[in-house]
């Protein structure tokens, strides 16, 4: 285990220091020669200069069909967001076509097979005729603007393909996780109502196959809306062709390489992206068009200070999650870069993996969840102080090499991009350990007190993180169901975007995320709600009652600890299989990340007298963090705490 840390010591990474760049903007009228903390000061203190500036910035960073007419129409209040109305685009355009003239023959899209070694160039040329391709298919099979369509597909140049298309005939695509069970994506194609289903025979990560198309034949079961499966070829294995199945190369080869790039409206929603929220259904996120394209080309920008024609982008993340959609397809593609599609996983087949990419391909750039790397930090024993800036240090010592920039961003899938990160900064400005520090570019991000809801002023301070001002690239709505879009974001502090997350603002103004405010946990990275869990437990009959919470977990960040209460009757002698039966119920209903770590049978809960599980016990019982458990003589029976304790202590 030690190994990779020892290589990392001669690895020079051609990553670029930051410290030299300027941030201003050039060509953008009287914002030109302002620094970063000018600009912020005459956005956040006059909305006309607010709107101004959106507006300078939406003509610079696409091309548009038709020219918008009204910046924006925005009320936070009633979750009304519309931003360059009256505009026409394509996004498909935007992140290719614009681009041919000066960069054909420039690599788009570097493909990092799951075997190192295996990587395949793709230029501008190509990704043209390629998604042209599959755009003229998609039309012939009867798909049209407004239609949706899902995909469940690994990372590699197909799923780019795939995406693009559907943006150039103005098909909002869905993309999938393909880590997802049969069960969760038959869900997801229902909710989004999709029509055509785009996958792949199988996949291969980290040295093993995974069985994609038999599981979309499984989802597709209880799909009557699905028409057309397409099926790409990864493998070749001989999978199950159906009536409705239509194996996507060799048809779209047949089809034109020239398909016209349909005008879109800028609110036309480009994609739907689900992720997991407080209560057990997954939410579908809608973007736009034009404000995401417009957010997250200038977030890729500014925050990673990125430079086409020279930098190669690695993000490393997975198409089927935001972090995919934002910087690994849409802001380096609309910026004309190139950017790493990785297809394997940081282990394989060794834990250097990514640093050995990075060597390999001479990425500038390297974009990740911290996650794996504290594992290694904790297995090197660097242990003593707080995760997040032992992971800091780690960064900053082995892969940046004590002077390069780290970037800490702050972000959701609700908005887009990143709205949080230390670039861009006043010039010559320090990047602090282990924080996000400074808002994007007219972003105003501010502190709430949950218990009085008013604002924090003072600082230092910590509170829930909300958002004052609207920007182009949050989402529109939850699909279908707009309703829980503005109660879930937009009616705890009326007026104000609510995040979800605790942060705290130090003396300086710098903000630090604390974590989730709400019953969403963060396992390696995937985004989980304890109700979806809680969910697929219930649904076992011998199940009478269960509570999930997140725990601390050296590996993973958090872990899936699941506290359950069988029926009357059940057998001790089940206990064994029961564990088992219900740990498959979480993957078959879900996904293999979202399966309890911890599996806790237990005769009580720590419950209100109204009834209410204080899970707030229930983790501090977790993280064997037992002095801080506090007052529970409100509980109705303060007993089930001592008895807690003691079956998780048997249990470890
Ligand atoms: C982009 C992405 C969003 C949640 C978010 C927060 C956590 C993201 C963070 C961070 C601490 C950071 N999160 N960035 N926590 N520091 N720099 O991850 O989107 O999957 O929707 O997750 O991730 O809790 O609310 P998503």
């Amino acid at each position: 285990m030690l190994r990779c840390p020892l290589q990392l010591v001669r690895l020079r990474l051609p990553v670029r220091q930051l410290s030299d760049l300027t941030t201003k903007f050039t060509g953008l009228g009287s914002f030109s020669n302002l620094n970063y903390d000018q600009l912020q000061s005459s956005l956040r203190t006059d909305s006309s200069q607010c709107e101004q500036f959106w507006k300078l910035i939406g003509e610079q960073q696409l091309n548009w069909m038709q020219p918008f007419h009204t910046v924006s129409d925005c009320d936070l209040k009633s979750a009304k967001i519309a931003w360059y109305l009256g505009g026409k685009l394509n996004a498909s355009a935007n992140c290719i076509d614009r681009h041919l003239a000066t960069r054909a023959d420039q690599t788009a899209l570097i493909w990092e097979q799951d075997e190192p070694g295996n990587q395949v160039y793709i230029t501008y040329k190509q990704l043209h005729a390629e998604v042209c391709r599959i755009a003229s298919l998609l039309l012939q099979s009867g798909l049209q603007a407004g239609d949706t369509a899902v995909l469940y597909m690994p990372t590699g140049p197909p799923v780019v393909y795939c995406m693009l298309a559907c943006a150039r005939i103005g098909v909002a695509h869905s993309v999938v996780f393909a880590g997802f069970s049969a069960e969760a994506l038959a869900a997801r194609i229902q909710d989004v109502g999709a029509k055509v289903v785009i996958t792949t025979d199988q996949a291969i990560r980290g040295g093993k196959t995974v069985e994609l198309k038999r599981t979309v034949d499984a989802a597709v079961k209880s799909c009557p809306m699905v028409e057309r499966v397409f099926v790409s070829t990864r493998t070749g294995a001989s999978v199950p062709m159906g009536s409705i199945d239509v194996p996507l190369e060799k048809n779209a080869a047949a089809c034109s390489a020239d398909c016209a790039a349909e005008p879109m409206d800028s609110e036309q929603p480009l994609f739907v992206l689900y992720t997991s929220g407080s209560t057990g259904k997954p939410k579908g996120l809608v973007h736009s068009t034009a404000g995401y394209l417009v957010y997250t080309s200038l977030t890729h920008q500014h925050v990673f200070d990125y430079r086409p024609g020279q930098d190669i982008f690695g993000c490393v993340a997975d198409v089927g999650w935001i972090t995919g959609h934002s910087y690994v397809v849409y802001g380096p593609l609309a910026n004309g870069g190139t950017t790493l599609l990785f297809e394997s996983t940081p282990a394989y087949p060794d834990v250097g993996r990514y640093w050995e990419t990075a060597e390999r391909l001479g990425l500038t750039h390297i974009y990740l969840s911290p996650t794996y790397d504290l594992s290694r930090l904790r297995v090197l024993g660097c242990v003593g102080e707080p995760l997040n800036h032992e992971a800091w240090e780690w960064y900053h010592r082995w892969v940046g090499g004590g002077h390069r920039d780290i970037a800490d961003t702050w972000w959701q899938t609700e908005t887009g991009g990143v709205c949080i990160a230390p670039r861009p900064s006043a010039e010559g400005a320090p990047i602090l350990p282990a924080m996000p520090m400074r808002p994007f570019y007219g972003l105003e991000p501010v502190l709430m007190d949950p218990a009085t809801g008013a604002e924090v002023t003072e600082s230092p301070a910590e509170g829930h993180l909300c958002m004052r001002r609207p920007w182009p690239g949050m989402a529109r709505s939850i699909w279908g169901d707009h309703k829980r879009f503005a109660e879930t974001y937009y009616s705890q502090f009326p007026g104000l975007y609510f995040t979800g997350d605790g942060a705290s603002r130090d003396a300086q103004g710098f903000l630090h995320i604390t974590g989730r405010v709400d019953d969403v946990i963060n396992v390696t990275g995937h985004r989980l709600g304890t109700a979806e869990i809680e969910d697929a437990l219930d649904s076992h009959p011998a199940v009478s009652e269960t509570a999930v919470i997140g725990y601390p977990h050296k590996l993973k960040g958090e872990a899936v600890y699941a506290f359950v209460i069988l029926k009357d009757g059940v057998s001790i002698d089940r206990l064994g299989d029961l564990r088992r039966e219900l740990k498959r119920r979480v993957r078959d209903r879900i996904a293999a990340y979202a399966v309890p770590e911890k599996l806790l049978f237990t005769d009580g809960l720590p419950k209100t007298r109204s009834g209410k599980i204080m899970r707030r016990i229930l983790k501090r019982i977790a993280a064997e963090d037992y002095d801080s458990i506090g007052d529970i003589s409100t509980l109705a029976d303060p007993s089930v705490v001592e008895a807690l304790k003691q079956h998780h202590d048997l249990y470890q």
